[in-house]
């Protein structure tokens, strides 16, 4: 029949207490390693059906990012290499929920409900990439399996960064030639990199020596195949974190967490260029050690500014003023960093919920918008209006932004492609790491995980600043506003990690550190 033999579905089978309630969160699922296999095998199927409904190439990549070695997660890549569409992530959470003698009707239904689509069509088919996690592996087997059930095309694409994946599946669909491969991604960016770096003058101030912490994770050996490529005397790197534990006291979340340097970088002396990826290399921020032994953070909103610098200048010497142009950011974006874009660049930041789906979203709506997380991932979206306008402008100003744009990685947050973009705009303005933090000042925040048993205790408003469940708790907050001027303060439930977070903003660090401290023991 058409649905084929359903006897295999229960291979893997759900190991947890049938209360607990699994959802698509801000990053596909996320577990423990040891509860995932199961999920992987149905993100398998469903990936799979995702490829027939599109008669296209679909993404899976088994990550958890930021988190643990023991942890790992799914998700589902889209045919142009974006999000899961949000139709889709219900589709999804509908399916890991089932209990296992309600999957192969659940599979059934949802087959029904989508009309039946094709059986081994030979454009549909199902890439999966996986970080370095050792349990990536056999994940890797069950998402093959799930894809194997109603024999749909897959290709282990074996180690590979989050971003690499959602290039190459994108390349897949929209690019002439056989299929991409990992090699495509380094000629693309290193080459854009090349002629744009051409075009560059000779720099005084800015010198080409740059720290990079892998956080032991996939962005290691990416990015010396990366570097490989670039012109010899573009970048001096010196890699950190290449082989020990995962993100652990290291990588970009630890970084903008802690406000430390991470381990590794003991003996690298003060106000030289470092710059921070997580484990699975979509997230990039960059810090320098001050000589009082501190640490001056440049996080994801620093980067915002910086490229939005970049192309607002651009813009206003070509004049391209029919060309729409937005910055998209987070309640945790730090306050400075939207003011400056009101008062220095001329910009209201539009504001969207957590998680990177909202952002790109909400970017896409214009020719060319600049998204980024504080915690580093973010990209830059451009319109076929944008490349179209562009392509018919012979300026010099024309042509570098032209190259800045294929520089970027356009369809997802890439700690790589950011990386390569924020060297050439720090040396298009000759610019120290200094110059770039003086920018602006941070104004002083303080971000705290409080682990809870149950986050789905905490519900939010829409755009994620108060709490309306447990309302007596945002009282709390609220009482302890009150008594600071000018702070600002929300909790909000992760939807990657069994936590909470807490985000204050003051005046004084100390305010912004009590403020936190204070609302964390409300929250317990
Ligand atoms: P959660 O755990 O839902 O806050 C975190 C980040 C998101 C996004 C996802 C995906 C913060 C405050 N949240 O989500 O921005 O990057 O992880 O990895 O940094
Ligand atoms: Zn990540």
């Amino acid at each position: 029949t058409r649905t084929g033999n359903t006897d295999h579905l229960g291979n893997h089978k759900p190991i947890d207490p049938p209360e607990t309630r699994f959802s698509y969160g801000t990053a596909g699922f996320r577990e423990h390693s040891d509860r995932m296999s199961f999920i992987a095998h149905r993100v398998g199927y469903l990936a799979s059906l995702r490829a027939r409904t599109s008669g296209k190439a679909i993404g899976v990549m088994i990550t958890a990012s930021h988190n643990p070695e023991y942890d790992n997660g799914v998700k589902i890549i889209d045919p142009n290499g974006e999000m899961l569409a949000e139709e889709w992530e219900d589709h999804a959470t509908q399916l890991i929920n089932a209990k296992d003698d309600e999957f192969a009707t659940g599979v059934r239904a949802l087959e029904t409900e989508l009309n039946d689509p094709p059986v081994g069509s030979p454009s549909s088919i199902v890439l999966v990439g996986r970080d370095t996690r050792a349990s990536g592996v056999h994940l890797t087997e069950a998402v093959q399996e799930g894809v194997g059930i109603f024999r749909t095309q897959f290709k282990d694409c074996g180690l590979l960064t989050t971003p690499q994946l959602h290039f190459l599946v994108h390349a897949y669909n929209n690019l002439p030639g056989g299929p991409p491969t990992e090699q495509d991604y380094y000629n693309h960016f290193s080459s854009y990199f090349k002629d744009l770096y051409d075009r560059l003058s000779p720099t005084k101030k800015y010198t080409t020596k740059l720290h990079i912490d892998c956080a032991n994770g996939i962005g290691a050996p990416k990015m010396r195949n990366l570097a490989a490529k670039l012109p010899a005397d573009a970048l001096s790197i010196q890699f950190h974190n290449e082989q020990g534990q995962l993100n652990h006291k290291c990588g970009a979340d630890f970084v903008k967490i802690s406000r430390e340097a991470p381990a590794g970088f003991e003996a690298v002396v003060a106000n030289e260029r470092c710059a921070v990826f997580d484990g699975d290399a979509d997230r990039l921020v960059y810090f320098y050690k001050k000589d009082n032994g501190q640490i001056e953070l440049l996080d994801g909103d620093k980067i915002a500014l910086l490229i939005a610098k970049f192309y607002k200048d651009h813009l206003a010497e070509l004049k391209m003023d029919d060309i729409s142009f937005a910055i998209v950011q987070t309640a945790y974006a730090n306050g400075n960093s939207s003011k400056y874009m009101k008062e220095e660049l001329s910009v209201t930041p539009k504001f969207v919920p957590t998680g990177v789906k909202h952002l790109h979203h909400e970017a896409s709506k214009y020719d060319c918008a600049i998204y980024f997380e504080a915690n580093g991932h973010g990209t830059v979206t451009f319109s076929d209006k944008f490349f179209d306008t562009l392509d018919k402008r012979p300026e010099e100003a024309a042509i570098r932004l032209r190259l800045m744009s294929r520089v970027i990685n356009k369809v997802v947050g890439d700690a790589m492609s950011d990386l390569l973009a924020v060297e050439l705009i720090l040396r298009h303005y000759d610019w120290t790491v200094q110059d770039w933090a003086a920018m602006y000042e941070d104004a002083p925040s303080k971000q705290i995980k409080v682990p809870v048993m149950d986050r789905s205790r905490f519900r939010t408003t829409k755009d994620e600043t108060s709490l309306v469940v447990p309302a007596d708790l945002q009282d709390d907050i609220n009482f302890l506003l009150e008594k600071r001027d000018g702070a600002r303060a929300f909790v909000r439930p992760s939807g990657t990690e069994n936590i909470v977070r807490v985000y204050a903003e003051a005046y004084s660090q100390k305010d912004a550190d009590e403020l936190a401290t204070e609302i964390e023991e409300a929250v317990k």
